[in-house]
């Protein structure tokens, strides 16, 4: 029992990789696992509870708000602003960004953009759901409110970013740019107990990982690359697989340890793709690059991209290097004229 170690002693092992440490970020990261516990309680007994299930209104997205997406946010939302690093969050499930006014808030300089429970429509079939949080040091004053700039940064400048994932077991992935990190929630203890250190993706995958429902509408690019898995064998002499959750965090958790490529592009119903950039892609494609993948959005490198807008969609692929760049040579070929 003396080898574990928990989440919060690593991140006060590790909190000596970032100059001037002060201990904000340590204390935010704790902050979220805090909140995350509290959501893993929830979930874990949503079958049981009058929470599972639409709510009846929709988010800005005009999705259906399931009441654990609402009970997720809040609990995100208390935790990050109790904990004083943080001057205002950005979310999936508001409107605009969230600004604490509180004055141990305005001097906080970091602000965080979450997306405080993904792949929620799978919650009433029991399916794996997530949290997603990326972390940016403001560019406002601090002592002043956070600004909507502030959010609107590259994912290049990231500075922490992380994932809940609430399934067989629930485990907290993080990165702060040192390398990827998994924890697994032992229940008993109520801690994150350190299962996966130093998480590498594999160079190749034998899995990929798309709704091939919306396969019709593809770029032809996207249709050449799963025809190619359809037709080759990768290096290791086993047929390609096709497996998805629908959960973008359960798909890329596995491909992370796996090996796989993920592909959301543009589809008939999401012609600017369907997940956000700022909560989704950014925060999943820095933790990809810490463990030595890639990720696009067909044209360029994700975290190079410039937001425009808090929750603009773009399409996503992420995944194992070598199949992201057998993808990236299918998309740069000419779309064939009509
Ligand atoms: P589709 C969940 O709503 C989500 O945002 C991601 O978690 C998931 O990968 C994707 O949408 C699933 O979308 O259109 O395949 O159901």
């Amino acid at each position: 029992m003396s080898d574990i170690k928990t989440l919060g002693e690593f991140i006060i092992e590790k909190q000596n990789d970032f100059p001037h440490a002060s201990g904000d970020l340590s204390s935010l990261l704790a902050s979220i696992k805090l909140a995350a516990k509290i959501v893993n309680r929830e979930i874990n007994k949503a079958g049981l509870m009058d929470i599972t299930g639409a709510v009846g209104k929709e988010n800005i997205q005009g999705e259906q708000q399931q009441k654990l997406d609402l009970f997720a946010n809040e609990k995100f939302k208390a935790a990050l602003e109790s904990h004083a690093q943080v001057c205002g969050i950005a979310s999936e499930e508001e409107d605009e960004v969230v600004v604490f006014s509180k004055e141990q808030n305005r001097n906080a300089k970091y602000v965080v953009l979450i997306d405080p429970l993904d792949g929620s429509s799978n919650i009433d079939v029991n399916a794996s759901v997530g949290t997603i949080f990326s972390i940016y040091r403001r560019l406002s004053p601090v002592g002043s409110p956070a600004t909507e700039e502030d959010f609107l940064q590259p994912g290049n400048c990231q500075i922490a970013a992380g994932y809940v994932i609430y399934g067989s077991s629930t485990m907290l992935v993080y990165t702060t740019g040192k390398g990827v990190h998994g924890f697994t929630y032992d229940p008993s203890l109520g801690v994150f107990c350190l299962s996966h250190e130093n998480i590498q993706i594999s160079e190749h995958g034998s899995c990929y990982s798309t709704n091939e429902g919306n396969y019709i509408r593809f770029p032809t690019g996207v249709k050449k690359y799963i025809k190619y898995c359809q037709e080759n064998v990768p290096e290791d002499n086993r047929p390609y697989t096709s497996r998805y959750i629908g959960s973008l965090i359960s798909d890329l958790h596995r491909n992370l340890l796996k090996g796989g490529i993920y592909l959301y592009p543009s589809t008939a119903a999401y012609p600017e793709g369907k997940l956000r950039l700022l909560y989704e892609c950014n925060p999943m494609a820095f933790i990809m690059e810490q463990a030595g993948g890639k990720a696009c959005n067909g044209a360029e490198r994700i975290l190079d991209i410039t937001p425009t807008s808090l929750h603009q969609r773009m399409p996503f692929f992420a995944g194992s290097g070598a199949m992201i760049n057998t993808l990236e040579q299918f998309l740069a070929e000419p779309e064939p004229t009509a």
